[in-house]
């Protein structure tokens, strides 16, 4: 008797939650944190510009312009260079990568330098296959004093990243030419 008891109990509780629920008028709340919904897409286009943030999840987040800008702190076409450093935070606050949107050349090193255990390195958008990997966690500490992860740019193509935390926040793209 003790066993049907409780099983009667069980099935009263959720019921009576239900009904609670219900009284309030409010409505369901079975969409909360869904995406929102896609703009329907057009015929692609596979150029920088026309995949410049517009909703797409896939879309990479450099204009061509700042990828063709004098390289500099943010960026821009850096392709005099064989090794980028994108700096980003060892601590938890999501900041920008430093830089995030940088061209260069086939062959040259892109050094991922931050925590990547508080910001998970994921690829994003652009050409496949891509270079950058997902990173979870944290590589060795290298000679910038945060864990390194050096990507050797090794075929032409544009390829976008983010943070898997903050990727509002923490995005770029890495423009290969040859
Ligand atoms: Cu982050």
């Amino acid at each position: 008797m003790r066993r049907l008891s409780f099983a009667l109990a069980s099935l009263v509780v959720p019921l009576a939650l239900y009904a609670c629920g219900d009284d309030d008028g409010s409505p369901p709340t079975s969409n909360d944190g869904a995406a929102p919904a896609q703009e329907s897409s057009a015929a692609p286009d596979t150029s920088v510009d026309a995949g410049r943030d517009q909703g797409s999840p896939d879309a990479l987040r450099c204009t061509q312009a700042e990828l063709d800008a004098p390289c500099g702190d943010g960026g821009g076409d850096c392709t005099a260079s064989a090794r980028i450093e994108v700096l980003f935070p060892l601590g938890a606050a999501p900041a920008q990568y430093e830089p995030s949107c940088v061209k260069v050349k086939v062959g040259a090193v892109i050094n991922f330098a931050g925590s990547f255990f508080q910001h998970p390195l994921e690829p994003l958008g652009g050409d496949t296959p891509t270079p950058i990997p997902l990173q979870e966690t944290d590589p060795p500490v290298g000679a910038s004093g945060r864990p390194e992860l050096a990507l050797t740019m090794s075929s032409a193509g544009t390829f976008g990243y983010q943070c898997v935390f903050h990727p509002t926040t923490m995005f770029g793209v890495i423009q290969v030419v040859p």
